[in-house]
């Protein structure tokens, strides 16, 4: 069994729109995700974030069976669309329900994670342009200074985005997440707008005080499938810009990489680029958060006739409109694979962030602040949950985040995803991430074999530094 260094949070991680329902309670409006549930064929199985697992009423429960689980942090997202719907009114009833989930979790001796952006726009900024319009970066400043206002006395740790990259280029070109917007000039100007309003409202948080201040990005390391072959090369260097590069570099050198430019240079984004953009966009954060759950084989020639498409091009929206699918292809390796079709490779997690750490040495402290997989679980007749590819899959990750720290690695925390079943958007329920699971008609929680190993991980690890 690893050990960790003293102070190590063991968390989970969660989102409102995946797993709060109450879709329109409270005054809450709709986000992106509930119009895009209303598109036909836009989710699986028609299903929609309304109900999911009804957290916003369990909320308490809930947080006993973090309790139960012995988390030392819990990340949580805020609904955008809760707390202001349509970017008039405050909705006071929406901002009490994250005040009394905080109070929950303190009183749990639960250290809350706050998380501003998972994804979820109001509808009624979609309605003027909603990330591809630069005064949303504004508008968002606007409503993280009112959570901070709210909840700033309570909460020390800010996340700003959650993956800029799903809900830029994969909402806006790839239009596979919400909004679904397939324009290519779109996903970029969503992506720049989405740093700069990470800028602005961690300049504004900071004068407020907030302690504690950072943005999660998905990161993964680009593998050239042929590493002896130039076209493989390109493609690798290709993905590691638009999907890496492209986000760490603005946020912490204050600059686009060249290549990233030259690639995207069609779609004219420096013109997206105003003076002071790049400076409001590099402030000082205090903490990355890195969710990781696979690497990419990646190729720059077609695959041979008859091959598997391993993740299909368009999984990355990503580089397609920029970069040509047809220069893009993703070969599957000899590798065995969760539920999402997602390679097992734990090392590429310790390589992951042993490397960030030397690429990038004035990164601040890394947390993994998601991590995990989904498995097709099957309920046994007692009703337990024995999912051993789960459970050795986070164990496995965990091993190579204390390999990656001991090759000097930064790391501060490990937050597996998820604490519960839920709406894995485009596919809707059918993909459980949860170490609890929640049957879905009654909305009952079941900690499965992997979070009871959760528990007796978190346990061991306390009992070790005592
Ligand atoms: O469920 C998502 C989460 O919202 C963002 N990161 C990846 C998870 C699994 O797909």
């Amino acid at each position: 069994m690893s050990t960790f260094p003293h102070g190590f949070l063991w968390g989970s991680a969660t989102a409102a729109a995946q797993i709060e329902g109450a879709g329109s309670d409270d005054g809450k409006g709709d986000s992106i995700w509930d119009a895009f549930a209303r598109v036909p064929g836009a989710i699986a199985n028609g299903d929609t974030p309304a109900v999911a697992v009804d957290h916003y009423r369990r909320m308490p429960a809930d947080v006993a069976l973090m309790r139960e689980l012995g988390l030392d942090a819990y990340r949580f997202s805020v609904s955008w669309a809760r707390v202001r719907p349509d970017d008039g009114e405050v909705n006071p009833a929406g901002l009490d329900f994250y005040s009394r989930l905080v109070d929950e979790l303190l009183e749990a001796d639960i250290l809350p994670w706050l998380t501003l952006y998972h994804w979820d726009l109001p509808q009624s900024l979609e309605a003027r342009g909603g990330w591809a319009n630069r005064d949303t970066a504004a508008r968002f400043r606007d409503y993280a200074v009112i959570v901070h206002e709210a909840l700033g006395d309570r909460v020390t740790h800010w996340t700003t985005f959650n993956e800029p990259l799903c809900s830029s280029l994969i909402g806006y070109a790839g239009g596979e997440h919400a909004p679904g917007r397939s324009e290519p000039r779109a996903g970029l100007a969503a992506l720049h707008h989405q740093h700069l309003a990470h800028g602005l409202a961690t300049r504004a948080l900071r004068e407020r005080g907030a302690q504690q201040l950072g943005i999660t990005l998905n990161l993964t390391n680009a593998v050239p499938a042929d590493p002896s072959d130039p076209a493989d090369l390109d493609a690798a260097r290709r993905l590691d810009a638009i999907w890496n590069r492209a986000f760490l570099e603005p946020l912490v050198l204050g600059r686009y990489p060249v290549d990233f430019l030259d690639d995207v240079r069609d779609h004219d984004f420096a013109s997206l680029i105003l003076d002071g953009d790049l400076e409001t966009i590099a402030q000082p954060i205090d903490f990355l958060g890195v969710n990781h759950y696979h690497d990419d084989q990646v190729s720059g020639r077609p695959l041979p006739e008859g091959t598997p498409p391993g993740l299909r091009p368009t999984d990355y929206a990503t580089g397609n409109p920029f970069v040509g699918s047809e220069h893009l292809t993703f070969p599957t390796r000899n590798l065995p694979r969760t539920a999402m079709g997602w390679e097992i490779n734990p090392d590429g997690l310790r390589h992951l962030l042993v490397r960030l750490g030397r690429e990038y040495p004035t990164l601040p402290p890394l947390y993994v602040t998601e991590n995990g997989s989904a498995w097709d679980d099957v309920v046994e007749p007692d009703g337990s949950i024995n999912d051993v590819e789960r459970e050795r899959y986070m164990l496995d990750h965990v091993d190579a985040v204390a390999q990656a720290i001991a090759e000097g690695a930064d790391v501060r925390g490990y937050f597996v995803w998820s604490l519960l079943d839920n709406f894995e958007w485009a596919w809707g329920y059918d993909k459980r991430f949860g170490i609890v699971r929640v049957d879905y008609d009654t909305q009952q929680r079941t900690i499965k074999r992997s979070g009871h190993a959760f528990r007796a991980l978190i346990a061991s690890q306390r009992a070790s530094i005592q």
